[in-house]
């Protein structure tokens, strides 16, 4: 199919700290080392964060691999854990400074974007056992940090990102005891999330002051868009897809991009006593906080049902909706989720219509896979034909809506090489390079190739 993009399209791949470098060096934990190290019985696979994809001592070589296969952009995260030696001081390691600065220098000679982002789900242990984000304390610390990495790589690094998937910690760690500390509880999950909002709005305005005369800087966020459709145009379940796309999008989508809340939830959330608590001055810096562009993470809309059951007691997002599944749908059976590429069309015009036209590009879509040693030809590489149609069917739709005039700028898989996954470890793969655990060699797989030729001749899918 002809499909050609802008010269300048951001062609590349999206991972981050914790789940590509190794822990080699690192002097604090996270929130993924810390149960990984104490609760090995319920982690995933028995396989942790510590070695990963060794990315750590690898970069070199793969920012070379990732240059012939003509990326010209590229995120990662820095990890809070390893950047901060001493969290009470905030006293940064001179180890992971000339690290950080090293990877990113490589990547900038080598002609490739480097779009860093700071949190990607990856608190301290030592804060998230004083609340997190719940607390202020945390929040002027991650502020202290956040500044720490733009004096120390603002020379070399034009691209930042406050947070990756905000909401997901939210979900993972405050409602549906996915991630630790395994908390459920409504009420600290929207103080955990106010406190994630002014982390970044803060962190964006001292941004703005430190780089006030250099165009060239930018910053945004990245947020996983997950639309809400209702199963029926009656009009309790359309009030559920509001109110799950007011919770689990808006949130964090108006609060960005418009510096506002929306009042239908901040009236959802008062019916239950469920506002947070805000500090002076909190409204007035999320109002100031002007990003530069959107990240969309975008892998699969959400399905959406008025609530089955009267739910009794503390409020919890189910007093509000329930999932369905729809009879239609395309399921990955390795991850179970949904695969709707049109859905991207559908951000596109939101984003046009309601947000602005904010510049935005695709900062994650991928697809994740099961045993692709399966998957292997005579001479060992995976054909991986099932993620070149998968790219294929969102760039189609992604071109659309450029045409349409969407102000998309790039597009992101998940991701280079194979990397661990929180949920998944290393079961699904997600890489357009296949990572051997034990030798850590890699190899390209033929999604790998097809893109480079797509991205080198801009002509056709
Ligand atoms: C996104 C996260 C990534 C990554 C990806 C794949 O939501 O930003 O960190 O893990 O999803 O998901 P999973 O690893 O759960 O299959």
């Amino acid at each position: 199919m002809k499909i050609q993009f802008n010269p300048d399209f951001w062609w590349g791949t999206a991972t981050s700290g914790p789940q590509s470098e190794g822990n080699f060096g690192k002097k604090q934990m996270s929130i993924m080392d810390y149960w990984f190290e104490n609760k090995p019985e319920d982690f995933f696979n028995q396989v942790g964060p510590t070695i990963t994809t060794a990315v750590y001592k690898h970069y070199s070589k793969d920012i070379e691999l990732m240059k012939g296969l003509k990326h010209n952009s590229f995120r990662t995260s820095i990890q809070w854990t390893r950047l901060i030696a001493d969290l009470e001081t905030n006293k940064p390691d001179p180890e992971a400074i000339a690290f950080y600065r090293s990877y990113f220098e490589k990547l900038k000679t080598s002609h490739i974007k480097v779009v860093v982002n700071l949190f990607h789900f990856d608190m301290p242990i030592a804060f998230q056992n004083i609340g997190g984000f719940e607390n202020p304390k945390v929040i002027d610390h991650f502020v202290a940090y956040a500044k720490i990495c733009f004096q120390e790589f603002g020379d070399v690094v034009d691209y930042w990102i406050t947070f990756n998937e905000p909401i997901v910690p939210i979900e993972a760690c405050y409602l549906y005891k996915l991630y630790w500390p395994k908390i459920c509880d409504f009420k600290r999950a929207i103080q955990a999330a106010w406190g994630t909002l002014v982390a970044h709005a803060k962190v964006v305005n001292a941004f703005h002051l430190l780089f006030q005369s250099d165009p060239h800087k930018q910053i945004g966020v990245v947020l996983n868009l997950t639309p809400a459709y209702p199963k029926s145009d009656n009009q309790a379940d359309v009030q559920a897809a509001q109110r799950r796309d007011l919770m689990f999008n808006r949130f964090f989508l108006d609060g960005t991009v418009k510096g506002t809340i929306s009042p239908e939830l901040v009236d959802l959330l008062e019916a239950e006593g469920h506002l947070p608590k805000v500090q002076p001055n909190d409204l007035k810096q999320i109002a100031e906080a002007k990003i530069d562009f959107l990240g969309v993470n975008y892998y699969q809309p959400a399905r959406i049902q008025a609530p089955t059951e009267i739910f009794e007691g503390p409020l919890m997002p189910e007093k509000w909706f329930a999932n369905y599944e729809w009879p239609e749908r395309r399921i990955n059976p390795h991850r179970g989720w949904e695969i709707h590429p049109k859905t991207l069309y559908n951000i596109a015009m939101d984003l046009k219509e309601n947000y602005n036209n904010i510049p935005w590009f695709v900062s994650e879509n991928g697809m994740g896979v099961s045993d692709e040693g399966r998957f292997r030809n005579e001479s060992g590489q995976i054909q991986d034909d099932y993620r070149i149609d998968f790219i294929k069917e969102h760039l189609y739709w992604l071109h659309l809506a450029i045409k349409d005039g969407a102000n998309c700028f790039g597009y992101h898989l998940w991701t280079f090489i194979d990397c661990w996954s929180w949920a998944n470890a290393f079961k699904n793969r997600y890489g357009l390079v296949e990572l051997d655990l034990e030798t850590q060699n890699r190899r390209t797989k033929k999604s790998g190739e097809w893109l480079r030729n797509v991205i080198e001749n801009n002509n056709q899918i």
